[in-house]
């Protein structure tokens, strides 16, 4: 009897034991480079949450916004080596790492991020491209249109002329296309920037007035239309590979439903952020004329060119994936 007890209580304790197991599961960390308020950092929670939902709490995600993990530079290194499981990049910050994700990164007038992340994810999916060979990209979006947001007036193309402006990737030459001194570096950087006056002003979407309060230091905004920043969210090989084939499902099925619903959510966002920026601080908002639009689209041709040299360089079909990208985005724009 004394026997029998001893057992039941030890395989009672046992099949506990197994259950908290398979329930705690696996957790995965998440870095992520600007603060929590930011896009970034909102579809991360969001798609911590679905994942969370939909392997009902076998995965659990722990993120880390704000830099606490990782830096916006030392990122994908640091999910390469295994640092944080899942890690954001933004590509514009890795000059020459990405030949052909950065083609998101052209002057072709995107005007809707949605648009913009949709055609990002379709054309990982197509070209597969080397570049993300050491990681599995769990999803793709991008930042909404870019503009110039500045604490002196850019009411013309004019006032551009000599302006320090903080941008990244393509558009640092673009901006010095126009005239302006584009300064590169991350926008987990830019505040301190902006305080002490090594720039001006900067030049990405319009969430960042609210989210990172920009729209105090630069009254003024000017709508330009440059590119968008494109983001990946990368996950160490290792890691993915040694998840359940249930779980690799659940993440699949979400990696583009989760750069629709980023693209989406920023493409609202970015009008409440402007409206709240005119309403707290009283930003004005400067049109460009037809006649500047195409200035700038002439003026930015030659960074088309250049993609184009250096892609054809990292041996990939520069013609084919540009008209590839431009057929994808007029069929998401109809
Ligand atoms: C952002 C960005 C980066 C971090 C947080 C919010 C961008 C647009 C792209 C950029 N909104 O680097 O300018």
């Amino acid at each position: 009897m004394r026997k029998l007890m001893t057992l039941l209580t030890f395989s009672i304790v046992l099949t506990g034991l197994l259950a908290a197991t398979a329930m705690a599961g696996t957790t995965l960390t998440y870095a992520n480079f600007p603060s929590a308020p930011t896009f970034p950092c909102v579809q991360m929670e969001h798609w911590k949450t679905e994942v969370e939902k939909r392997t009902d709490s076998a995965v659990a995600v722990q993120t880390f916004p704000g830099s606490t993990l990782l830096g916006a530079k030392n990122m994908l290194r640091g999910v390469q080596t295994g640092q944080a499981d899942i890690g954001c990049i933004s590509t514009a910050y890795y000059p020459g790492v990405f030949p052909l994700m950065s083609v998101v990164n052209l002057p072709v007038a995107f005007t809707s991020t949605e648009v913009a992340s949709m055609v990002m994810w379709d054309l990982f999916q197509k070209y597969q491209p080397e570049e993300f060979k050491d990681v599995k990209v769990l999803t793709m979006f991008t930042s909404a249109p870019s503009h110039v947001m500045s604490k002196t007036p850019v009411k013309t193309l004019a006032d551009l002329k000599g302006l320090e402006l903080r941008a990244s990737g393509t558009i640092l030459e673009i901006l010095d296309n126009l005239g302006a001194r584009g300064v590169g570096m991350p926008m987990s950087q830019t505040p301190e920037s902006l305080q002490k006056g090594v720039v001006k002003g900067l030049v990405s979407s319009f969430d960042v007035l609210k989210d990172m309060n920009f729209a105090e230091q630069c009254r003024y905004e000017t709508i330009t239309n440059l590119p968008v920043y494109p983001f990946a969210v990368i996950m160490n090989k290792a890691k993915w590979d040694s998840l359940p084939a249930e779980t690799q499902k659940v993440l699949d099925d979400l990696g583009r439903e989760q750069a629709q619903w980023t693209g989406k959510y920023l493409d609202a966002y970015t009008k409440e952020a402007l409206a709240w920026s005119k309403d707290k601080y009283q930003v004005e908002v400067f049109e460009l004329t037809a006649a500047e639009h195409a200035t700038i689209k002439k003026q930015t041709a030659p960074r088309i060119k250049a993609w184009k040299a250096e892609a054809t360089k990292a041996g990939l079909d520069a013609d084919a994936i540009l008209a590839e990208m431009l057929a994808l985005k007029t069929q998401y724009e109809a």
